[in-house]
């Protein structure tokens, strides 16, 4: 195991990462920039070291300095959290060549799973459903033309280097497609430096549901159930929740185990999600992202597995104790992303909290560093906590949430809970009737009062 871990991030998932490294006795060390000098991260850490300015860029993102402080402060191992540096896999190539451990995958199948094209080109190998598409990059404007015809309009065109969301343009029909490859290549170039795209034939109306994974990159792997991520805004998730109100056990475990069999082939390492589209009762895979992410409590509300300790322990070469079978699924879990947000518009309020509460009780988690007079800093992302809630079924986790929601008291900023409180009264919502547009037209019909 290791001895001490160097945390690569900040806010709740440094906490979170904090914790879990406690609970296994292993030493933490802290990073941070000179805006976060009073961030709870650095206080609770048994070392902190300052590695730069506040511009992400210079500090989080900033792999010398990393390199740095692990060279200071004598950590064996580093915790990337999610964002940042956490699906960079010339920086876990670095760690590696520094005798430092990358808390995560292999750098390969960082790699693999960034670039879109190839990824999907594997799962499907591996007997995972996809898109039907192009399965390769459009070429040239005339080979587009053939592929879109072949796949059939609407459609959709992704960047191979891209994920979630970024350079891509839905093509409603054949007119459009000359102007969208054009814009889609521009956006494509300039964000990512790659102008490669791909096609797909467009899903009107799906639900995103994500499945989980753990591997130990020696053929262990299971899957630990899906999340619900459906409710999403210009996509930023906004409430996530497991299991999926649109399944049930039988359709579980059969694209389960097809997801944990395909990381058994490749030997998967540390934890992942599959995400899919569902339509019509069909999955179809998109993207897969290979680091711990935001909405990962729903999961461990629901199977009682703190998936950081899993991740820490494959990590450090063990082997994966979970079987299949072992994994039991209790219950209902939905979190809450709690923003500094305006609830209608989503125009960012940092600034001081000058009253902080958060709910308590049985079922109640919230997972934040903010505290009483905390001042958010405008540098970073908006996420205040994460309220998630668990219940033996999904109507007593809803009955827990709008009770919880009722208790959070965050004052001196705008947030989000205005949101969640409307969403959790909503009937679609309590039926569960909801896919990726939903949302949006709540919003537009002004489902939210400030
Ligand atoms: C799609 C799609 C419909 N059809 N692909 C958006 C983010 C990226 N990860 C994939 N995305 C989509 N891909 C096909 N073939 C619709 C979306 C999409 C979406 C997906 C998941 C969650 C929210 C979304 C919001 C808008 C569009």
């Amino acid at each position: 195991m290791f001895d001490k871990i160097l945390i690569a991030n900040r806010g709740e998932i440094a906490l979170r990462v904090l914790r879990a490294c406690k609970e296994l006795g292993i030493a933490t060390v802290a990073v941070h920039s000179t805006a976060d000098e009073d961030a709870m991260h650095v206080r609770l850490a048994d070392e902190s070291v300052c590695i730069g300015p506040p511009a992400a860029k210079d500090s989080y993102l900033n792999i010398p300095a990393l390199l740095a402080a692990c060279e200071i402060t004598g950590a064996d191992a580093v915790h990337p959290g999610y964002g940042f540096l956490s699906e960079n896999a010339r920086f876990a190539e670095i760690l590696a060549e520094h005798n430092v451990h990358f808390i995560g995958p292999r750098p390969e199948h960082i790699r693999l799973m960034g670039d879109k094209i190839a990824a999907k080109r594997t799962v499907k190998e591996l007997g995972i459903p996809v898109v039907p598409g192009s399965d390769g990059d459009v070429g040239t404007d005339a080979e587009a033309y053939r592929l879109a015809r072949d796949v059939g309009y609407p459609l959709m065109l992704k960047a191979a280097a891209g994920g979630g969301g970024r350079g891509m343009r839905l093509v409603r029909e054949e007119g459009e497609l000359a102007g969208a490859l054009q814009s889609a290549r521009a956006e494509a170039k300039s964000a990512f430096g790659d102008d490669t795209l791909y096609l797909e034939k467009y899903l009107e109306r799906p639900r995103h549901i994500e499945i989980q994974v753990l591997g130990d990159g020696k053929g262990r792997a299971i899957h630990l159930g899906e999340r619900d991520c459906s409710l999403q805004r210009r996509h930023q998730k906004v409430w996530e929740e497991g299991p999926s109100p649109a399944l049930n056990t039988g359709t579980r475990d059969e694209i389960g185990e097809t997801v944990a069999k395909a990381m058994r082939q490749i030997q998967y390492l540390g934890v992942g999600t599959v995400e899919f589209l569902y339509e019509d009762g069909k999955f179809y895979f998109i993207e897969m992202n290979t680091r711990i992410q935001v909405e990962h409590p729903v999961t461990e509300m629901i199977t009682d597995i703190d998936l950081i300790l899993e991740q820490i322990r494959v990590a450090a070469g063990s082997d994966l104790e979970l079987t299949q079978s072992n994994v039991k699924f209790h219950g209902h879990a939905i979190e809450c992303r709690i923003n500094a947000e305006n609830p209608v518009s989503f125009r960012p309020s940092p600034g001081k909290i000058v009253h902080y509460h958060p709910p308590g009780g049985l079922g109640v988690r919230v997972d934040s560093a903010v505290y009483h007079g905390y001042t958010i800093p405008p540098y970073y992302d908006s996420l205040v906590g994460k309220l998630i809630v668990h219940g033996k079924t999904r109507s007593e986790c809803l009955m827990r949430l709008k009770r919880a929601l009722d208790e959070f008291v965050v004052d001196g900023i705008e947030t989000t809970l205005p949101l969640f409180r409307a969403l959790a009264r909503d009937k679609d919502i309590i039926d569960g009737d909801y896919h990726i547009h939903w949302l949006e037209a709540f919003l537009a019909r002004g489902g939210v009062e400030e």
